[in-house]
């Protein structure tokens, strides 16, 4: 059993897991094999034997391996771990798990990019999923979430259209997991709604560094509703600890390839590491007598609530502490529902989550072939069920008796239904009346004031970053009368972005266009996250010839403050110190490169090549162009000297160990220098 950070879930589990090392080798019937590396054969030479049940077993299983990727979010990464909550939420909301501090409930949690398929880059410009399952005593609560706030369309009617211009185009299946291409910009174009979304997409967010960097948001409207039947509106936040960061495109771009599973692989080694990521929950709460106090529609889910108008209340934490043991059994057959709620927690009526109501069961049935999903190991409850549904493809649960309906007398009425007192689930009878209509209401019609709030709350390098990312995606569309469209359309959020992207693309300036929004919403920006040195990576280069007490002690006083050194060297395996001491190489510059690391710490050595110098020259360039921090001691600093960078902001360079560590961490906590000059 893997019994590190056990729980009701780990325990339920275990029961399902099987470890087939050391075991003899059987056919799916139990009946040990002799042989497995030959079909039955009449004669060494002749022809295969149909008799042959061991091959025909063996083949048609593997044969029936795959099961469709998901519509959208296929390229998913998911962790176990558990929530505790910081203070009883019980004023607003009877949810079980939302009551006692004191009590730990067990989570699952999948992130995913949304356009690629099921083996793209994970580096992709693109919104993040961050859909949280928590295995309640009341059954499971889905938070199904994005990295970013809003959705580029208030109605669930436009999904199809809005995913069929984003997936790659349908008649040469290009491009793979990105929205550069005609058919996207031409949705967004003729769908306007979607101008905040598209900011938050063309802005850092949609390149997070990590998994364990980014914010998460239930994004519609919910209710929290009480013992006492009181309603408020909630939305859902998730703060990570680390705070929000982000990659350069460039680099992105560059991870893609040299390491295609770079978010996996780093959430992986963090948690196996034991730097188990955490995020904090928040919830926006309004009262329901206040629905109408605000210049936006709360059940448009184009529009966020600014965090300076209605703050995020923190109330408890996710630490996710455990790796799956396999990726098909866990992430892959995962469901997610935004349906799945628990008592205390109801829904609005936002029509994009309304249809998404329907759409997450719709798509298990085809994903996972059947109605009987939920008896998954890693999608049941922790808590019994008991209903009078029966049967279907690959049914697990043997119900026993005669019973299979209700109302009966022959089990006398069970199962039974619960009362609201007994906790039993009663929709929160929301007073609802109209005409039947097919209409966006009047209220979804401002486009244009939330898209200006982002682009007025963006930093300068922030700014840069939304320009650059149109400009590259824009000048990725064949169409020129779409290009035209967008850039007259982003001219309502911004003048400067528009006229700035026109020129990029060769086309006339917009005629038309400005705000007049001048509002700001500082958290808006990731200039003002979190920023911290802990669990980031620092490529030291290093080669034979350095001072093996000083470099020991560098990495050791780096490592205290919770960084992850990795040696980068011409060759793996030992590189020896004037002392001839040793430190082992986990990378060479082969196999890994600047992207791939958040600061780089140079110190060479008096022994190195020539192609080390030329090695350094293009890491550490590189790293310089992409705004990271540049730690320089020994050798190192004297080639940064000499190249003129240790002049720059983030580039820290001494002859002092006790004097360079503090200096280089804080510099790794700026994360990046987006003022950087070339000197
Ligand atoms: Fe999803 N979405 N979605 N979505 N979504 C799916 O369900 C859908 C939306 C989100 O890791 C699908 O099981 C509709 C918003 C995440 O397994 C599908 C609409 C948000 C995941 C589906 C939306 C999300 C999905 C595909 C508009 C943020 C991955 C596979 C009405 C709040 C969950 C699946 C995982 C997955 C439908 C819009 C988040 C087809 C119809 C808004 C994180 O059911």
């Amino acid at each position: 059993m893997n019994d590190k950070h056990n729980n009701e879930k780990n325990e339920q589990l275990e029961r399902f897991r099987t470890d087939d090392k050391g075991k003899k080798m059987t056919t799916n019937q139990g009946l040990k094999v002799s042989e497995d590396e030959f079909s039955l054969k009449a004669g060494e030479r002749g022809p295969t034997l149909m008799e042959d049940f061991h091959f025909r077993e063996k083949m048609t299983h593997f044969d029936h391996e795959r099961i469709p990727e998901r519509i959208v979010h296929a390229r998913g990464y998911g962790a176990h771990g558990e929530f505790e909550l910081y203070e009883s939420m019980k004023e607003y909301t009877k949810a079980g798990f939302l009551q006692d501090p004191t009590k730990k409930t067990p989570v699952f949690v999948r992130f995913s990019t949304v356009a690629g398929s099921r083996g793209s880059g994970e580096l992709a410009r693109d919104a993040r999923g961050f859909a949280t399952k928590f295995y309640t005593e009341e059954g499971n609560y889905d938070l199904v979430g994005n990295n970013i706030p809003v959705f580029f369309i208030q109605d669930a009617m436009k999904f199809p259209d809005l995913v069929h211009a984003l997936k790659p185009e349908p008649h040469n299946e290009i491009p793979q997991a990105a929205s550069a291409h005609d058919t996207f910009w031409d949705f967004v174009a003729n769908n306007q709604e979607a101008a905040h979304m598209v900011m938050w997409a063309m802005s850092d967010r949609a390149i997070p560094r990590s998994f364990r960097m980014m914010e998460g948001f239930g994004v519609h409207t919910f209710r929290f509703v009480n013992h006492q039947g009181k309603a408020h509106f909630v939305k859902f936040h998730w703060k990570p600890v680390l705070g929000a960061h982000s990659v350069v495109w460039d680099e992105a771009q560059k991870i893609n390839g040299k390491n295609p599973d770079f978010h996996r692989a780093d959430m992986f080694g963090a948690i196996e590491n034991g730097d188990y990521p955490e995020y904090e929950l928040g919830v926006q709460i309004i009262d329901e007598a206040d629905e109408f106090k605000f210049d936006f529609d709360i059940l448009d889910s184009t529009k966020l609530w600014p965090e300076e108008d209605v703050p995020v209340k923190i109330i408890g934490k996710m630490t996710l502490n455990r790796n799956v043991d396999n990726v098909f059994a866990e992430t892959e057959q995962v469901a997610f529902h935004p349906g799945h709620v628990v008592p205390g927690i109801d829904f609005s009526n936002d029509p994009l989550l309304q249809g998404r109501l329907f759409s997450y069961t719709d798509t298990q049935l085809s994903r996972l072939g059947g109605p009987n999903f939920h008896e998954l190991p890693v999608n049941r409850p922790v808590c019994p069920f008991h209903n009078n549904q029966r049967d279907g493809i690959a049914r697990q649960t043997i119900n026993q008796g005669q019973v299979s309906y209700h109302n009966n007398s022959l089990a006398e009425n069970t199962p039974a239904t619960s009362s609201e007192e007994e906790d039993g689930y009663v929709h929160y009878q929301e007073k609802v009346e109209g005409r039947k209509v097919r209409a966006r209401s009047e209220s979804f019609k401002d486009h244009f004031t939330q898209a200006t709030l982002f682009w007025n709350s963006m930093s300068k390098p922030e700014k840069e970053h939304i320009k650059d990312a149109f400009s590259f995606e824009l000048g990725k569309v064949d169409s020129e009368s779409v290009q035209r469209q967008v850039v007259d359309m982003f001219a309502h959020v911004s003048m400067d972005l528009a006229k700035t992207v026109a020129d990029a693309l060769g086309i006339a300036p917009p005629e038309h266009g400005g705000s007049d929004i001048t509002k700001t919403s500082p958290a808006l920006s990731q200039e003002n996250t979190n920023k911290k040195a802990k669990t980031r990576k620092v490529a030291v280069l290093l080669g034979n010839g350095y001072k093996g007490g000083e470099v020991t002690k560098a990495l050791n006083a780096l490592k205290a403050e919770g960084i992850n050194p990795e040696i980068v060297s011409e060759k793996l395996g030992k590189v020896t110190s004037e002392e001839g001491t040793v430190l082992k190489a986990d990378h060479t510059f082969l196999t890994s490169e600047s992207v791939l690391f958040d600061a780089i710490y140079v110190v060479g050595g008096k022994d190195v090549s020539g192609k080390f110098h030329q090695e350094t020259a293009y890491f550490v360039n590189e790293a310089f162009s992409h705004f990271k921090p540049i730690g320089g001691t020994e050798e190192g600093k004297k080639w940064l000297e000499s190249s003129g960078k240790a002049e720059s902001v983030g580039v820290i360079v001494s002859d002092d160990i006790d004097e360079f560590v503090p200096g280089f961490v804080k510099a790794i906590a700026a994360h990046r220098y987006w003022d950087r000059q070339i000197s």
